[in-house]
């Protein structure tokens, strides 16, 4: 039975080391609970760090022997390890270069060295634990060289990788010296996910740039093997966050919170300690919002919760020191004996006070300066049972691509973010539940549940297209058989596409007429009497018909709307019939799913996927995916699928170049069978045929004919042997 491996730094579980033994407690947060659904099945596994130091052999066999029980597996590091590769590495080279705070990047070796040896004790430690057929799902930024070193052990295994903070520009990211093996590592994955389009898209223009490696739609190709990176926001455990807000102890502590603070609204901040969450710039922010704001002085207080973090190392233990200056400084000059302008509290609280913090807050103030998702915005949300409260959203944070009824600023305008806190004080209450509505629906649909789901769906479907790109290569004894069977044959058939197939590709397609050698391969094919040839396109008729008609050849026009026979006139299919309406539907909704913000419309004889309201980018590239799938599942049904502006419109053709080329073959009793294509549209007649036909498929990505070849020359020299045999 394969299994699921996940790997992460750290286990999802807090180990304290007690008298003689230690204690176990898992651990509540959003990626545990989420991928809880995964790791604690049959003998799924998740592997990590599990997060203190253990050196005693007996001492290691113990913990090892309970987290298996547990369904997880320590990977134990030494102290060198967690300050050369974790505090080191990890955090002092790729934090802050990939949140853009490049003035703070330890460019060290030291550090460099310990990222890859630590890496590579993930990459044995797994060694004794992975079969073929496993998947493995490794996450985030401290193990970015795994993919690859798994890769090396097992060529054929599935594995994702998800990153969970942002992706630079390449400008950023370029600076650090060991970009290229950083990104190699990451291509060893299949699927690779992030959580906004502009993260994926700053991968791809990396690995362009730095690889030389370019990509469709995501799709790219790392040697003979296919890789695709998407956005793939991460959502919560909505159900467990609202159910939380219900809890008895969490309504007892805002009744305590409530009274203790007297009758002031609530705006309300959470974050760990970091340069990358802009806190001083809140601080500052709210400063300003007090001074131009007389009026609400008194009534309005700053509920600052900042969760310890790495403040031993100098530059966490000084924005610690700005921070609780600014504090001090803030209620100093506008406290009342009866009003503290700020609480601030510097430590963590239980979940049931964070979720009484999150139901008292009319405002919930999350602005960092860069921030890949941040969840903290998403549970405030799902907290707010009766709809009542605004969200103040930093647009550098990946969530508000999702989020955009939330009042969104540029943190570093401080007159945009004083303005935000007086819009939200202000906002009428119908106003914060309308747009609190919209929010939580989005965030109920796309919950933590539902982004695990997708992200096996899409693991899974880059391994199935890797295995129909298994086409076979037009190899030299292909050739011989096909030759044998043609010259055996009596009443021969040969679909050929044109573009692509016959000609290459010119900028204007007025240019790709008939050259000289082709027209000769035509006549030497047309001049076998046992021969039929038949012009299979997207083109026009006219057109077609101008360039070709001086052969005898058959047409099929217009992907198949159009046929002549060469005698014949022009003809067309006609008939209405919607019954493919509920499977594209489907479909369509599963790119709902995976695409906030899109939706689809019904009309009598086609369905409209839109996507206007999506994050920039993502509507698009969501489109194009969207065509490309549809176009594919085309072939046995009678649609045809149109792009518009920011729409997607399926509607019934009854035709396709498959149908066309199968009523083709209906009507005769042909003995050879041979189809040449370059695109989606030449699946539909590779499928159309039957099975002794000889398919071949112009370029490397997946299709369903049986063989490739790598461009249109090959093609023409092949019917140039058929013409002269
Ligand atoms: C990475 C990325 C991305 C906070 N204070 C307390 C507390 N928390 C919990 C919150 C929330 C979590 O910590 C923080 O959420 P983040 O979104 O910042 O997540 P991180 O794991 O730190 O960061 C980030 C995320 O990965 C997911 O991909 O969103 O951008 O940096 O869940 O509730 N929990 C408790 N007490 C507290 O005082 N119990």
């Amino acid at each position: 039975m394969s299994k699921t491996i996940i790997v992460s730094n750290r286990l999802p579980v807090k180990i304290q080391r007690e008298k003689h033994s230690f204690e176990y407690k898992p651990s509540e947060g959003g990626l545990a609970t989420g991928l809880g659904s995964v790791y604690k099945e049959g003998d799924n596994i998740w592997l990590g760090w599990p997060g203190l130091p253990v050196n005693k052999a007996e001492e290691r066999e113990e913990v090892t022997r309970h987290l298996n029980e547990l369904n997880m597996h320590p990977v134990f590091l030494t102290k060198a390890d967690i300050e050369e590769y974790y505090e080191g590495f990890s955090n002092e080279t790729l934090w802050p270069n990939f949140h853009y705070f490049n003035q703070y990047i330890i460019y060290d070796d030291v550090f460099w060295n310990a990222y890859q040896r630590v890496n590579r004790k993930f990459a044995k430690e797994l060694e004794g634990l992975i079969e073929e057929g496993d998947t493995v799902w490794v996450h985030d930024y401290q193990l970015l060289l795994l993919p690859l070193m798994i890769r090396e052990l097992y060529p054929n295994i599935s594995i994702g990788f998800f990153l969970h903070i942002p992706f630079p520009s390449f400008e950023s990211f370029r600076l650090l010296p060991w970009r290229r093996e950083l990104l190699e590592g990451m291509l060893g994955s299949d699927f690779i996910g992030f959580h906004t389009y502009d993260d994926m898209r700053h991968f791809l223009s990396s690995v362009n740039r730095l690889a030389g490696i370019g990509n469709t739609n995501g799709q790219m190709k790392v040697g003979n093997r296919l890789v695709m990176a998407d956005a793939l926001p991460m959502g919560i455990d909505y159900d467990k966050y609202a159910e939380v807000a219900s809890h008895p102890d969490t309504l007892a502590r805002e009744v305590r919170y409530r009274t203790s603070l007297g009758d002031v609204r609530v705006v309300l901040s959470i974050d760990r300690l970091d340069y990358s969450k802009g806190i001083p710039e809140r601080l500052k922010a709210f400063e300003m919002f007090l001074t131009e704001n007389e009026e609400f002085r008194g009534k309005v207080s700053l509920l600052m919760v900042v969760v310890p973090s790495r403040d031993t190392v100098p530059m966490y233990a000084n924005l610690k020191a700005e921070i609780e200056l600014l504090v001090g400084r803030i209620n100093g000059k506008f406290g009342r004996i009866n009003w503290a302008p700020i609480h601030y509290f510097y430590r963590s609280f239980p979940l049931h006070a964070l979720s009484a913090f999150y139901r008292m807050a009319n405002v919930a103030l999350v602005t960092p300066m860069r921030d890949g998702m941040n969840l903290v915005c998403k549970e405030y949300i799902a907290s707010k049972l009766d709809k009542k409260g605004v969200l103040i959203l930093s647009e550098m944070a990946g969530s508000s691509k999702e989020l955009s009824d939330a009042i969104l600023i540029n943190p570093n305008d401080e007159g945009q973010h004083v303005k935000a806190l007086k819009e939200a004080l202000t906002m009428p209450e119908s106003e914060q539940v309308s747009r609190m509505e919209i929010m939580q629906k989005s965030l109920q649909r796309y919950n933590i549940h539902a982004w695990v789901k997708l992200f096996m769906q899409r693991l899974n479907h880059v391994k199935e297209e890797q295995e129909n790109l298994q086409t076979k290569p037009f190899t030299a004894s292909v050739k011989e058989e096909l030759l044998a069977s043609y010259d055996k044959t009596k009443k021969r058939v040969l679909f050929l596409d044109y573009d692509g197939t016959l000609v290459g590709f010119n900028a204007n397609p007025l240019d790709s007429k008939p050259d000289k050698e082709l027209k000769k391969i035509i006549a030497g094919l047309c001049a076998d009497e046992k021969n039929r040839v038949v012009i299979i396109s997207g083109r026009d008729k006219e057109l077609l018909y101008k360039w070709l008609s001086e052969f005898p050849v058959d047409f099929i026009a217009e992907h198949g709307v159009w046929h002549k026979k060469h005698q014949g006139k022009w003809k067309k299919f006609v008939e209405v019939d919607n019954s493919w309406q509920d499977e594209i539907h489907s479909i369509l909704e599963n790119y709902v799913n995976r695409t906030p913000g899109s939706f689809i419309e019904k009309k009598d004889y086609s369905l409209v996927w839109h996507y206007r309201k999506v994050e920039t980018g993502l509507g698009e590239l969501r489109s194009r995916e969207l065509t490309s799938h549809l176009k594919y599942v085309s072939a046995e049904r009678d649609i045809q699928v149109q792009e518009g502006d920011k729409v997607i419109e399926v509607k019934n053709s009854n035709v396709n170049k498959g149908i066309a080329a199968a009523s083709w073959i209906k009507k005769n009793s042909f003995d050879f069978f041979l189809a040449c294509g370059d695109d989606w549209t030449d699946e539909d007649t590779f499928k159309a045929m039957p099975p002794k036909a000889f398919t071949v498929k112009v370029g490397a990505a997946s299709s369903s004919a049986k063989y490739r070849v790598n461009d249109y020359h090959d093609i023409r020299a092949l019917l140039e042997s058929l013409a002269n045999q």
